[in-house]
């Protein structure tokens, strides 16, 4: 399979736990899978985010194409392992003026995996900027382990829980700036988060958050979707996938887990289980 990371950047994501900015899609095509969105949105009067979560490549298949897109799919790859299977998948918005924010968390936390090297990709839909909120990261935390995280509920909050890592040194952060159509990638378990949009555009991103098919779920559901490579050696079921936007088919598959997994009682955080 070929490369898409050099070497540079494969020991860039291991010293610092990300990645970025990396190629993608023009500028041009970002705009096109911006335009179906803000269709979406028009057709049902709501923010893509409000429904289409958690494993939004069930909703839209352009989604789970991009998701597959060979430098996403491959730079996972180089990351990973060969074999990646996608667990989660949301659109972040945040329109300007706003007040939405991610707060500082590790995505692995919520992860009841027994290894937790998984990773994310990040593609950027409109520029990204400092001004209008992009991705931050603390370069190195992804070797601190599992770190305690606050449950802080906030309507404002784009993360779920409210999921917060009380203890970071913000001097440390690093933006990640990118044009429409490029993308980072970072270890499930590297603090990162964002600020709120002071820009003047909306900032739309999508992640893609793959694990190696290798990996085990100790809880929660163990469905996935086949990123790259082989579904070995059989730890996921694979959901049905859509065969064009909102396919039916996709929908039912994405509100099965959304139940699963936002109902605390079946997904733990992964301090919670045995690893
Ligand atoms: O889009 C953002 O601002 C945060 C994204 C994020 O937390 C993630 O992809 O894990």
């Amino acid at each position: 399979m070929p490369r898409v990371l050099t070497d540079q950047q494969l020991s860039e994501f291991r010293r610092d736990g990300f990645v970025a900015p990396l190629d993608c899609i023009s500028s041009k095509e970002a705009a096109d899978c911006m335009k179906k969105i803000e269709d979406y949105e028009t057709m049902t009067g709501e923010d893509v985010s409000k429904n289409i979560r958690a494993r939004a490549v069930l909703a839209f298949k352009w989604l789970l194409d991009l998701a597959r897109h060979p430098q996403i799919a491959g730079a996972l790859q180089d990351a990973i392992g060969p074999n990646v299977i996608l667990m989660f998948c949301a659109v972040w918005s945040k329109h300007p003026g706003g007040s939405k924010f991610v707060s500082w968390h590790q995505d692995g936390a919520y992860n009841p995996f027994d290894k937790n090297n998984g990773a994310t990709a990040w593609i950027a839909l409109t520029d990204s900027t400092p001004d209008t909120g992009c991705v931050k990261m603390i370069p190195g935390t992804h070797k601190s382990g599992f770190l305690h995280h606050d449950e802080r509920y906030d309507a404002d909050n784009l993360v779920s829980r409210g999921q917060t890592v009380a203890d970071v040194d913000e001097t440390k952060a690093i933006d990640l700036a990118m044009r429409a159509g490029q993308f980072s990638i970072h270890h499930e378990m590297v603090v990162h988060g964002s600020g709120e949009n002071c820009g003047n555009d909306r900032r739309v991103g999508v992640s893609f958050s793959c694990v190696a098919t290798e990996t085990k779920a100790l809880s929660g559901p163990q469905t996935g979707v086949l990123i790259a490579g082989e579904n070995k050696p059989g730890h996921w079921a694979l959901n049905k996938e859509p065969a064009f936007d909102l396919d039916p088919v996709g929908l039912a598959e994405l509100e099965a887990f959304k139940d699963a997994y936002y109902n605390p009682d079946k997904m733990k955080l992964a301090t919670e289980t045995n690893v």
